[in-house]
């Protein structure tokens, strides 16, 4: 196995304990952490146009944060189904006011949900302490070396395809080996570019390129990623799986079928459920981590 800038490749890595994130430093292993989900999109399928105000959008991270969030992810751009691709400009004209508005001594660590380098390096220069990319650092070459610079933690996401062509024919023979397998070699690669193997989470990506059963393989079957050795971040909410399953309900009338995803995530496991509904999910988390962790 190669060699990273630093040494050897941490392999298996270790499961880490501790998350650094500037001067936040998160527990992992103990409770379920909850990632609030903070949109400056008009199109987002939940909670798209909600947020496009700084004032507002820092209103609802407070607000997050007083039901219990333990991190923020920000995004600026929605990577539903068919969404249209934003470019880098547009991207940062909706984040960095609402990154400044929630300014250097927010509570809790703000991430920001992007595959852009650009929109990471400008999020990082405003306080973010954490990369959350969908495309686990494929989706620009320039990503790896500055998540490794800034020495944050990253995430790791699985997906089949773009936003564009995600559910088009998505096709799998084992979806829990081949998500296992994929994101296995997405932290390899991490390391190579220098990211610290203590700093890398992953997450199955569900909706990104599965059908509705495949949602269900992967979160029936979470032991699987953990056996990647990287803490896992799960992200049911609202999404139309369990539309599907509810009978063809829209995203406002999924979040009890949201909390038996997080229930279960958590009861497995998951070191973060990234959620809308951070007031509820809170809840749920802390009743499924005293009867599955004790
Ligand atoms: N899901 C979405 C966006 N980012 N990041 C991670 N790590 N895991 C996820 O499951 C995930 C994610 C899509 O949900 P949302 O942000 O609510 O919608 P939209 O992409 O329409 O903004």
């Amino acid at each position: 196995m190669g060699k990273t800038s630093s040494g050897l490749l941490e392999w298996p890595p270790k499961s880490s304990r501790t998350l650094a994130c500037g001067r936040f430093r998160l527990a992992l292993g103990g409770r379920t952490l909850v990632m609030g989900i903070l949109n400056v999109t008009p199109d987002s399928f939940s909670d798209g146009g909600q947020h496009l105000e700084p004032s507002v959008a820092r209103a609802r991270a407070v607000q997050m944060v007083d039901e219990g969030a333990d991190l923020i992810d920000v995004g600026g751009e929605s990577t539903r189904p068919d969404a249209a691709p934003v470019p880098v400009e547009e991207e940062l004209r909706r984040v960095l006011p609402v990154l400044r508005a929630l300014g250097p001594d927010f509570p809790v660590p703000i991430s920001i949900d992007t595959s852009k380098a650009v929109v990471a390096r400008e999020a990082l220069a405003a306080g973010v302490t954490l990369v959350n990319d969908v495309t686990a650092l494929r989706g620009d070459p320039a990503m790896p070396a500055v998540v490794a610079q800034a020495g944050v933690p990253v995430i790791l996401m699985h997906s089949q395809g773009t936003p564009q062509t995600m559910q088009q024919d998505p096709h799998y023979t084992d979806v829990a080996a081949e998500v296992t397998a994929w994101l296995t070699a997405a932290g390899t690669h991490a390391q190579v570019a220098g990211i610290a193997a203590g700093q890398i989470l992953v997450d199955p990506g569900l909706g990104f390129g599965k059908r509705p059963e495949h949602n269900l393989q992967l979160l029936r079957a979470l032991d699987r990623l953990l056996a990647t050795g990287y803490p896992v971040v799960v992200g049911p909410s609202r999404k139309s799986f369990l539309g599907v399953l509810l009978g063809g309900v829209g995203p406002e009338e999924r979040v009890m079928g949201t909390a038996a995803a997080v229930a279960l995530a958590a009861a497995q496991g998951a070191a973060i459920v990234r959620v809308h509904d951070v007031k509820a999910m809170a809840q749920v988390v802390r009743v499924a981590d005293a009867v599955a962790r004790g």
